[in-house]
């Protein structure tokens, strides 16, 4: 069943000899940074770590600093309390078989009903420990009051352009419809009232915004940090808009979330985290954001985004303050979009019926690169397998496919190589598309927009402009395996 709290997650790491505590002070002005950094490079992404004593320009801060709880799959399985992330990949495939759907739209739709039906739906309460202290800030006598320069939020990289939320559940709704969205968009801190607010041209948090702007109406935003960390990792699904991530986290969680009113907005918020943010976005207010020490291993430079005013911070009593930092792979983050794949690879087999293993190797930092294997029937199946993927949600960023024939691992690197360089002529077997880009590549000679690159790696079948007999690939037998097996 679910945590209680993140601190309840916090402490089964520890049980689990998955965290270390740290109990000296260390400064959140880079030095967090260096020690998580050298932990997420350790093999199997270290360990997780608990800054007991975190200071703030030197001074001691109210509240510890959890970070890389997610960093390897042990962890993000332990965060979903889960053996493995395959049981529930697993599940989804369950509701999926129930009534195979016949395209991906119903496949979505079929899976929210599922969903709903093992009562993931939230419920309501009056009170919850987020609220159990209260912080409103209205402008009369600001010196003498708590700001959110007392929560120990990283400054990551040293060129950074301040401290930024790294871990922040952004709560958004559609003045339409009413439906709620989650996202993971981070936070650089301006001032005691306002911070930036980082959603990209393509996620919901940016089209609910863009609805408020049309209605010339203030936007209440409320941001989360910490609770049962399947929230977070919800955050950060690639869900469609329009499925709930908290509908979702209670899924996962096998549990509803209990949602509490905020105190100074009309949103809700799950009853358990450790700190809210409360606020208001106004549409058509930007202010330049960055340069940030991004998960693409470089800076991202500074851009207009909204601004996020605050109204009031709540919190638990023993509330820690979760964050993560991003940078040159492998980082904690990888994790956390690895268990997205596999979670969902199910429903990409749903479209994909030849799809036999994805996987977005870290190098690539998510979009940059993916290795998918399949089940080869006819010509130029591999490239139908592309095109498919870049009309996917967010999977049309990719930049560079990877199709492999099903008996080759996806998750070994330096097969798919093997594989891409042996079996391919590169004017036969790739092709280069146009499609949007992930707003945070450099590469593009244009933000947002950009080419992507398709290889076709898979054995060559007639029909495909091979004119030769294609070789057969090394195999030893059986039995010289055994004889092997047993005398050594
Ligand atoms: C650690 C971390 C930080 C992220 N930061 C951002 C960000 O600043 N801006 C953004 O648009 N997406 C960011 N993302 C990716 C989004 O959270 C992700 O695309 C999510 O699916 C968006 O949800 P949505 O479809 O509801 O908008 C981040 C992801 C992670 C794991
Ligand atoms: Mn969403």
């Amino acid at each position: 069943m679910a945590y209680g709290s993140f601190r309840e997650f916090v402490e089964a790491l520890d049980r689990a000899g998955q965290l270390t505590r740290v109990s000296v002070p260390v400064e959140t002005d880079l030095i967090t940074s260096e020690w998580a950094n050298r932990e997420m490079k350790s093999p199997d992404g270290g360990k997780a770590l608990l800054f007991e004593k975190p200071t703030i320009n030197g001074q001691p801060s109210q509240f510890p600093v959890a970070i890389n709880t997610m960093g390897s799959r042990r962890r993000m399985a332990m965060a979903l309390k889960l053996d493995s992330i395959e049981d529930l990949a697993q599940e989804i495939q369950l509701i999926l078989k129930a009534k195979p759907p016949t395209d991906l739209r119903e496949g979505w739709s079929l899976l929210k009903q599922g969903i709903n039906l093992l009562h993931a739906r939230p419920k309501h309460a009056k009170t919850g420990p987020c609220q159990e202290v209260v912080h409103t800030f209205d402008d009369t006598n600001r010196e003498s009051q708590f700001t959110i320069h007392d929560l120990p939020v990283l400054k990551c990289w040293p060129k950074d352009g301040g401290r930024f939320i790294t871990l922040p559940n952004v709560h958004t709704r559609d003045p339409e419809t009413g439906a709620r969205n989650v996202g993971m968009y981070r936070m650089q801190i301006y001032d005691d009232l306002t911070t930036g607010m980082h959603w990209q041209v393509h996620k919901v948090g940016a089209r609910h915004g863009k609805r408020y702007y049309e209605r010339g109406e203030r936007m209440p935003v409320a941001v989360c940090l910490g609770g049962d960390p399947a929230y977070t990792f919800a955050a950060t699904a690639p869900l469609p808009d329009g499925l709930d991530e908290i509908l979702f986290a209670g899924f996962i969680r096998k549990k509803s979330v209990e949602l509490v009113t905020c105190k100074t907005i009309d949103l809700e918020v799950p009853s358990d985290v450790d700190f809210v943010l409360e606020g208001y976005v106004q549409p058509g207010e930007m202010r330049p954001e960055g340069p940030f020490g991004d998960h693409t291993g470089f800076y991202t430079a500074v851009e207009d985004y909204p601004v996020f005013h605050l109204t009031a911070i709540t919190h638990r009593r023993d509330a820690v303050y979760p964050t993560t930092i991003v940078g040159i792979p492998p980082m904690e983050d990888f994790y956390m979009g690895d268990a997205s794949v596999r979670i969902f690879l199910p429903v990409f087999k749903m479209n994909f019926p030849e799809l036999v293993d994805m996987t977005l190797p870290p190098e690539g930092v998510f979009h940059n690169l993916v290795f998918v294997s399949i089940r080869k029937q006819y010509p130029y199946q591999a490239f139908k397998v592309m095109h498919g993927l870049w009309g996917m949600g967010q999977m049309m960023f990719s930049k560079y496919i990877v199709v492999v024939d099903e008996d080759c691992d996806v998750h070994n690197t330096s097969e798919v190589l093997f594989r891409l360089c042996a079996n391919t002529d590169p004017e036969r077997d790739s092709t280069i598309i146009r499609n949007p880009s992930d707003s945070l590549d450099h590469a593009p000679s244009s933000q947002n927009i950009g080419s992507h690159m398709g290889f076709d790696a898979t054995r060559k079948l007639p029909g495909e402009n091979y004119h030769r007999s294609w070789p057969e690939l090394l195999k030893m037998t059986d039995e010289a395996q055994a004889i092997v097996d047993a005398l050594r």
